[in-house]
């Protein structure tokens, strides 16, 4: 029996042997003919404001750590080392193209204005969701692995059929494309040529499982299987990736289809604060991460074209404590809910049946309530 297999199309991926790149490691700007055009407007007061921001968003994310040590949170999954990443896509697209995200995409959250009340309740078990998706044009977190992608397909779909010029855009990792749904999502995606961005931070593991087990081919070419073209770009150097923003949805918003972008990046920290990478991955690997740090590489950038890098981190530590100071003052204002909230948000419209549970859920709480003892004749009533 022979069988043939026809090979990946590579005319689809820009950056596949090198990952596409402004920014080198040591800071230094070089010339890239697919981004450049993308990034006329890149100053230096911009550049200032993108490691203001980074450097704010790795201490926010760093304090949650620190809280999550203390006890005050269940659960934190860092982002660190994937500041370019979120903060280029974050402060590139206009607030009202939609986001479909996973858990680890605070930094996107942080973009579009959530507040740490917001950012830390679902973490510390006091809500079920953190915000409203239509104020801040973004779902609240998704803990199923893929299962944002179909969400970010479906509206995209239900916009272009609205007349509307907003793109969805559907952020995940590298372990999301050994999932069922992210496949079905770019099928619909690239059948219907829905306006929706695909965001892999493909931050090399899926928990401890690296992106060489998931995938025998790169993963970069496996939406190429659905027609879906894509962009690969050095996800830590945040220039990269805001150009590479802009282009793909550019090309989604006149029209052309789904793009799928690849930011090739590093967690540095654990998968969450109940994970230990020393498990699975040794110092040399993380040694040579650090070196390729966002925050570093666009501070050594700054250095390089003069700007004045001492007080601009003397600002990041001012904007840095007032941040995180925001995120301590929250932990103090989450009260745990009321039991029977429990009910609140699953239904526009509550049905009977959920009516009946409520009313069930209260008689069970009143059946647990001490009793008073009885009175005794002649005990003053
Ligand atoms: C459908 C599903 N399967 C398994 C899990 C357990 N799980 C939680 S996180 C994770 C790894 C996800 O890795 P990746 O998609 O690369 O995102 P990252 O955490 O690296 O940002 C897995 C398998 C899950 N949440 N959902």
């Amino acid at each position: 029996m022979s069988t043939t297999m026809s090979a990946p199309d590579h005319h689809l991926v820009e950056g596949l042997d090198q990952p596409l790149q402004v920014l080198a490691e040591d800071g230094t700007r070089h010339a890239d003919a697919v981004l450049d055009p993308h990034l006329g407007d890149v100053d230096e007061a911009l550049l200032t404001d993108l490691f203001v921001d980074m450097s704010v968003l790795r201490a926010l994310d760093d304090e949650a750590v620190a809280l999550q040590r203390k006890g005050e949170l269940g659960l934190w999954p860092p982002l660190r080392g994937q500041e370019a990443a979120q903060i280029g896509l974050g402060r590139t697209l206009p607030a009202t193209d939609f986001l479909f995200t996973s858990y680890r995409e605070n930094g996107l959250a942080w973009c579009r204005g959530v507040t740490p009340q917001e950012m830390l309740a679902v973490w510390r078990g006091t809500a079920l969701s953190g915000w409203d998706p239509y104020q801040r044009h973004m779902a609240t977190p998704q803990v199923i692995i893929a299962a944002q992608t179909l969400h970010a397909v479906g509206y995209a779909m239900a916009t272009r059929a609205q007349g509307g010029s907003e793109i969805a855009v559907a952020c995940f990792g590298d372990g999301a494309l050994s999932q069922g749904d992210l496949h079905e999502a770019m099928v619909f995606a690239a059948s219907f040529g829905a306006p929706v961005l695909f965001f892999c931070q493909n931050n090399q593991y899926a928990i401890s499982e690296p992106v060489t087990v998931q995938s025998p081919v790169p993963i970069a070419l496996r939406p190429t299987g659905f027609g879906i073209p894509v962009l690969r770009v050095d996800g830590n150097d945040v220039l990269a990736v805001r150009a590479a923003s802009r282009l793909a949805a550019q090309r989604i918003r006149s029209g052309e289809g789904p793009v799928f972008l690849e930011a090739v990046t590093y967690r540095l920290g654990p998968h969450t604060t109940s994970d230990d990478p020393t498990r699975y991955r040794d110092e040399e690997e993380l040694a040579r991460w650090r070196r390729r740090c966002p925050v570093l590489r666009l501070q050594r950038h700054l250095e390089q074209l003069g700007a004045p890098v001492d007080s601009l981190r003397e600002e990041v530590t001012i904007r840095a404590d007032a941040a995180t100071a925001g995120l301590r003052a929250a932990i103090d204002q989450l009260a745990p809910p009321a039991p029977d909230s429990l009910f609140e948000h699953v239904y526009t419209t509550e049905d009977t049946a959920l009516s009946r549970q409520r009313e069930q859920w209260r008689a069970f709480e009143a059946s647990l309530a001490p009793e008073k003892p009885e009175q005794s004749p002649g005990s003053p009533s």
